[in-house]
């Protein structure tokens, strides 16, 4: 049950899409309703980062995994995590993600900063999910935490 990963981050940030390409699912847009517990990724609802009242949902739900990878879309001139938010898994193992690398209007530094803000900086990486860029680290961490049981 441990060697999971809980995937956050705001309403459209790919969180499914990587999801999907990790898993060599093929990538169909759904927006995500509820939270989904099965299989490797927990995948939740954008808005559970978005409204304050569902934060308890995403801490409960991160004592299921081993590592929760929090996304920030280098396309959306806002961020949904307070600062520091990352403390709220409570020394759990935080990796940052951004984004939609591949779009022409993505701002990846701005993405970063709003990534470091939040303490999800280290490791942090710059991806396309709908590209296939950038996502080797994120494949050799899947190998990783498969092989431990
Ligand atoms: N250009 C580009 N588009 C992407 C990328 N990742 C996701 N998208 C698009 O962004 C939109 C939202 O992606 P999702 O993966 O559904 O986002 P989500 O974080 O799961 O969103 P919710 O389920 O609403 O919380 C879809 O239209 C995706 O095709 C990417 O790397 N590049
Ligand atoms: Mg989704």
């Amino acid at each position: 049950m441990k060697n999971k990963i809980l995937l956050i981050g705001g309403v459209g940030a790919g969180k499914t899409t990587l999801k999907q390409r990790l898993l060599q699912e093929s990538l169909t847009y759904r927006k995500t309703q509820v939270i989904d517990f099965k299989g490797l990724f927990i995948d939740c609802p954008g808005e559970y980062i978005q409204i304050p009242t569902y934060y308890r949902v995403l801490i409960d739900a991160s004592h299921r995994v081993s590592e929760v990878w929090a996304l920030q879309d280098a396309t959306n001139k806002r961020s949904p995590y307070p600062p520091k938010f990352a403390n709220v898994f409570n020394k759990k193992t935080v990796v940052g993600i951004v984004t939609k690398l591949d779009r022409e209007d993505a701002d990846t530094s701005v993405a970063e900063r709003y990534l470091q803000q939040a303490g999800f900086a280290d490791p942090l990486h710059i991806i396309s999910a709908k590209e296939g860029i950038g996502l080797e680290p994120l494949i050799l961490r899947l190998e990783a935490l498969m092989k431990k049981d």
